[in-house]
């Protein structure tokens, strides 16, 4: 059987075990999972196992998905959000390296200043988002900012992912399923955890649009983990 045969937009990989992309996502052991495919109610579903479960204001669930067979949360881009934040989140958390995933649909024409997800440690401090300012990008800053960009695109899925390493200054950058080269910038210090926000930042810039499969890491993935990441196909390995 050929990989990434897909059925009914649910791919079928290699082995006929119907593994899912959520599967997929598991498979790196994320540290916090929010797949964002809750039908109702506040609470956000950490999918990890680590029960880092958050809350959300303002949020439409079941909206249409990636393809995957999941539903996805909608954000109005005024004031709707996730906060996935906790004490447990941030004891999990790897300081010096990681990994962020999220998928988003994006329905903001003028492709505004917003934010998908923000893992941030101050309104000036470090942090690893995934947000949207005339381009879409992945980004962190640890000391120095590193990102990746693509031309934005409207009522179209996208993903990203980002990995980083203080130690070696390791910066990676996939979106939907390419490698991104990374921008120069020095990675130094550590990334304290004090807000983990689906759809926002601390100061706002609310997302516009879907967002679906948000995960955090503890280590820096490799390029082709991330590449995976961001695309529907089989993994890597
Ligand atoms: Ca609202
Ligand atoms: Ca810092």
């Amino acid at each position: 059987m050929g990989r990434g045969l897909a059925i009914l937009g649910v791919p079928i990989w290699g082995g006929g075990d119907g593994m899912t992309y959520a599967d997929k996502v598991l498979l790196y052991s994320p540290i916090g999972y929010w797949k964002l495919d809750e039908s109702s109610g506040t609470d956000v579903l950490d999918s990890s196992g680590n029960a880092f479960h958050g809350t959300e204001s303002g949020i439409t669930w079941s909206a249409d998905g990636i393809g995957d067979g999941n539903t996805a949360a909608l954000f109005d881009g005024n004031n709707d959000y996730a906060d996935v934040f906790g004490a447990g989140l941030a004891a999990a958390w790897n300081t010096t390296q990681g990994t962020l995933l999220a998928w988003f649909y994006n329905t903001d024409a003028e492709l505004g200043l917003r934010m998908v997800a923000s893992f941030d440690e101050a309104d000036a401090g470090d942090y690893a988002q995934i947000y949207q300012s005339s381009t879409q990008r992945g980004g962190v800053k640890l000391g120095g900012n590193s990102e990746a960009s693509a031309a934005g695109v409207t009522n179209a899925w996208r993903a990203i992912a980002l990995a980083w390493n203080v130690t070696g200054n390791v910066r990676r950058f996939s979106i939907d399923g390419e490698t991104k080269a990374a921008s120069a910038a020095t990675l130094s210090g550590v990334l304290d955890l004090a807000h983990a926000w689906i759809g926002r930042r601390n100061d706002g810039r609310y997302w516009k649009g879907r967002i679906a499969h948000v995960a955090v890491f503890a280590d820096a993935k490799s390029q082709d983990v991330l590449n995976s990441l961001t695309s529907l196909s089989a993994p890597p390995v």
